[in-house]
């Protein structure tokens, strides 16, 4: 088949776009589409609060103002959907992981992060892809607030992973001493999911 994948890469040459930058199996697209389980959550900025609990010297709680008047930053990355698509150079504007874990110390002991979103969604990774530079709680997309639909009020970005980690409607994380599966996880995703070693499904 010199399929849609073939020639999808060929036009990112053609674009001058290196094409090592796609992970395997992807494709690259312009357009941003809209994936989660569930309905989009009614969010009231009044009563939202950010969380961070678990292994940590002091918890943190933030409301909506709080937490928007914490120093951001800016990033542009790559992001890769376990749906195959890729988006390159998309731009987000938020506050670093590596911030506030800054605020709250992790314990030694720590070891993963379990993020949590509205609706009892959760999502896992290790400590140490959580911590990334560049990793982003974020609610400015391209220079304009996030719609909802991409996760307004706040979404967690982590490029590195597939965007399936990257929790919408965050609203904290925990700090923990082993790995637990979050949402999709246990609904058979990969426990990391690293798109260029094609992580997509519990045994890839
Ligand atoms: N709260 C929440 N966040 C979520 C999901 C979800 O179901 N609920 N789905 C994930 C998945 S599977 C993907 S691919 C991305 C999609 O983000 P987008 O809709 O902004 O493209 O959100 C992730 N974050
Ligand atoms: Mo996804």
């Amino acid at each position: 088949m010199t399929s849609f994948f073939k020639r999808n890469r060929d036009e990112l040459l053609a674009k001058g776009i290196d094409p090592a930058r796609l992970p395997p199996g992807q494709y690259s697209t312009d357009r941003f589409p809209v994936l989660h389980a569930g309905a989009v959550p009614k969010v009231e900025s009044a009563t939202w609060e950010f969380t961070v609990n678990g292994l940590v010297d002091k918890t943190l709680r933030l409301g909506f103002d709080g937490f928007r008047s914490l120093p951001t930053k800016t990033i542009t990355a790559d992001i890769h959907c376990v749906t195959k698509w890729t988006k390159f150079d998309t731009t987000w504007e938020g506050v670093s992981t590596t911030a506030l874990l800054e605020m709250v110390g992790p314990s030694p002991d720590a070891t993963h992060v379990v993020v949590r979103a509205e609706q009892g969604f959760t999502a896992n990774l290790p400590l140490e892809d959580f911590a990334r530079e560049g990793n982003l709680f974020a609610w400015r997309y391209g220079g304009e607030e996030l719609e909802v639909d991409h996760g307004w009020p706040l979404r967690l970005v982590v490029p590195h992973l597939y965007f399936w980690k990257s929790v919408k409607w965050a609203r904290g994380f925990d700090l923990l001493d082993h790995d637990e599966p979050g949402f999709w996880e246990r609904n058979g995703y990969h426990m990391y999911g690293d798109p260029f070693r094609e992580q997509r499904y519990w045994g890839d």
